[in-house]
């Protein structure tokens, strides 16, 4: 059976049963032992919770709550006549996926993990404890102090091309030097890293793990490392600072799955300053009790944060120039909203609702949607990919996890008018190599469109990416074999090629090929203009990369 690997890593190092409290056993749930139940709780956090949710209502991956999956008392069906799941079916479905991107856990849960984790989703979720502004407050260490820190940049390296990469299962990232490709620095972070993102300035990198943890890091130090942390959340994904002209780096803002809350903290030190919950109504008008927060970005235009909650689809413009008397705009748009970017111009934010297979753009100047964009199945954009289509103007791209194509969009932009009529249409699809495409990348200085598939169930498209000719899309793209060309042996596992990133000169793109925590890793890096390898970064140190973040780059929001 063909499946899509869809994110089976969603990993939390806390102690799980400490966070959460007792299940509790019910009419017609299996009972388990209280052994049994700390240890299904941990597995469920660490590889269920980031698709299903922690009180299982659904997401990305469906609603797990004991109404369906219960084995009835008399029989295997329930109102309406539906089939009741039940252990024998639930161990199925974990055990070997399903057409609807349910991953297959076979080769990463034995047999026994197995049954205990479809017997324990047939009893009722715990509700995870809260987490406050005092407890906020204790977990923040300043480690170095804004006056204590260094006055210039004390290394020679050349910034601007410094690489941030997610070490995903070692809890740290690598800041490789992008002129010398040296490691020069591995720092500890959060568990299973999710992003890094720039300060304003150049100058910090943010750093936000899956267990809440948020890093800072100064890169005019000697050896960059960490100078400030805090806890925001137990499940967090996503950090960005204040952009707009005078508050500069003022703010940072750090949203959590769970609780699912947004902290704003002080830029420079991460001192929180205020939480706010995003639990409320969703677009359909249903109360949820757990609506997460995904992407968040600057505004470059005003003084305002866009916050994406997931489950309830509705966008955030939050104003950050009063943090006391904070004032939102709330736009609704459609469900489960995941990750997005910028438009050309930087006006327009455009984020996948994944669940309805559209794209949102957010008019951030007047504050309100622009559109919503029917597109294929799960649109997976990262930020998208921005260029001048040569028929169509400009647009911005996504892949999908769901459908191979690459979808173009065509966006409004003062210096095309001629293009206008094609704003917020599908103007193109571009037929892809497969399925399981996550990341897409360009750079204004280059003719090539660069595509990944991870989660595709082929090998030998999981382990590749497309590079297509923006100039003539309609010819086939030239497809490079990561693998294969890091000339590293082959593995068990499929080594993922995934998350293409340029240089910040984008002569060169790098990609990571994501192997298993015990294989050796490696970044590849290609020429952009020969698609011929230039190096291939292979250390005993780099265990699992996944994103990796240009600081000129990812600080200029270039893609
Ligand atoms: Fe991600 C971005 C959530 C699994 C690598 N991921 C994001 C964002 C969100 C998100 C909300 C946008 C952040 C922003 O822009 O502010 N990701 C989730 C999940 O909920 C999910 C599905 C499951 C989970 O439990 O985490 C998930 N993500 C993954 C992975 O398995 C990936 C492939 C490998 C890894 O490192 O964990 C992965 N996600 C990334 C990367 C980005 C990202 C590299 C940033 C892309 C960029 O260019 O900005």
């Amino acid at each position: 059976m063909k499946k899509l690997k869809y994110f089976a890593f969603a990993v939390l190092p806390v102690a799980v049963s400490a966070v959460f409290g007792q299940a509790r056993a019910q009419e017609g749930a299996p009972t388990l032992t209280p052994e049994e139940k700390a240890q299904a709780k941990k597995i469920y956090f660490e590889r269920c919770a980031g698709c299903h949710g922690v009180l299982r209502k659904g997401a990305t991956g469906k609603n797990l709550e004991p109404h369906w999956t219960k084995t009835l008392k008399d029989g295997t069906k329930q109102e309406g006549g539906t089939l009741k799941l039940g252990t024998e079916r639930l161990q199925k479905i974990i055990s070997y996926g399903t057409e609807g991107g349910m991953v297959n856990f076979d080769d990463i849960l034995t047999k026994e993990e197995i049954n205990l984790m479809a017997r324990y989703i047939q009893t009722t979720p715990d509700v995870p404890p809260e987490y406050s502004f005092k407890e906020t407050m204790d977990s923040w260490k300043l480690i170095v102090p804004v006056e204590q820190r260094p006055k210039k940049q004390m290394n020679n390296f050349n910034l601007k091309n410094m690489f941030s990469v997610t070490l995903r299962d070692t809890g740290e990232v690598a800041l490789i030097d992008g002129d010398t490709k040296e490691i020069r620095s591995i720092v500890k972070t959060g568990y299973a890293v999710h992003i890094s993102r720039l300060s304003a300035s150049g100058r910090y990198v943010y750093v936000i793990g899956r267990d809440g943890r948020l890093s800072l890091i100064d890169l005019w130090m000697e050896k960059p490392a960490v100078v400030a942390e805090i806890k925001v959340g137990f499940d967090a994904r996503s950090v960005d600072t204040s952009k707009f002209k005078g508050y500069e780096d003022k703010y940072a803002v750090a949203g959590s799955y769970w609780p699912p809350q947004y902290v704003i903290m002080e830029g420079e030190t991460l001192k929180p300053l205020k939480i706010v919950s995003t639990r409320g109504m969703t677009v359909d008008g249903e109360y949820h009790p757990e609506p997460r927060v995904a992407s968040i970005v600057s505004s470059q235009i005003k003084p305002e944060w866009v916050i994406n909650v997931k489950e309830t689809g509705q966008i955030l413009l939050v104003d950050y120039s009063d943090i006391k008397n904070l004032k939102t705009t709330t736009i609704e748009s459609a469900k489960f909203l995941h990750d997005g970017g910028w438009d050309m111009t930087q006006r327009y934010f455009l984020v996948a609702a994944n669940a309805s297979n559209k794209i949102a753009a957010v008019d951030t100047k007047e504050g309100k949607l622009a559109a919503l964009i029917d597109v294929k199945k799960i649109p997976h954009p990262g930020r998208g990919a921005n260029f001048v289509h040569p028929q169509f103007g400009p647009v911005w791209t996504t892949g999908h996890l769901g459908a191979d194509v690459l979808t173009l969009i065509g966006t409004p932009h003062p210096k095309y008018p001629q293009y206008k009529d094609n704003a917020w249409k599908v103007v193109q699809e571009v037929k892809h190599i497969g399925s399981g495409n996550l990341f897409v990348k360009t750079h204004p200085k280059s003719t090539h469109l660069w595509a990944d598939a991870p989660q595709n169930p082929e090998r030998e498209i999981a382990e590749s990416v497309a590079v297509y000719d923006i100039r003539d899309l309609s010819k086939p793209p030239v497809v490079l074999n990561v693998a294969k060309d890091s000339g590293l042996p082959e593995t068990k596992a499929i080594r993922r090629a995934v998350h293409p990133e340029y240089s910040a000169d984008a002569s060169e793109v790098w990609i990571s090929l994501w192997g298993g925590k015990t294989d050796q890793s490696a970044i590849v890096v290609y020429d952009d203009k020969t698609l011929k390898v230039k190096k291939v970064i292979t250390d005993p140190k780099m265990i699992t990369p996944t994103g990796k973040f240009n600081v000129y780059n990812t600080q200029h929001d270039i893609y």
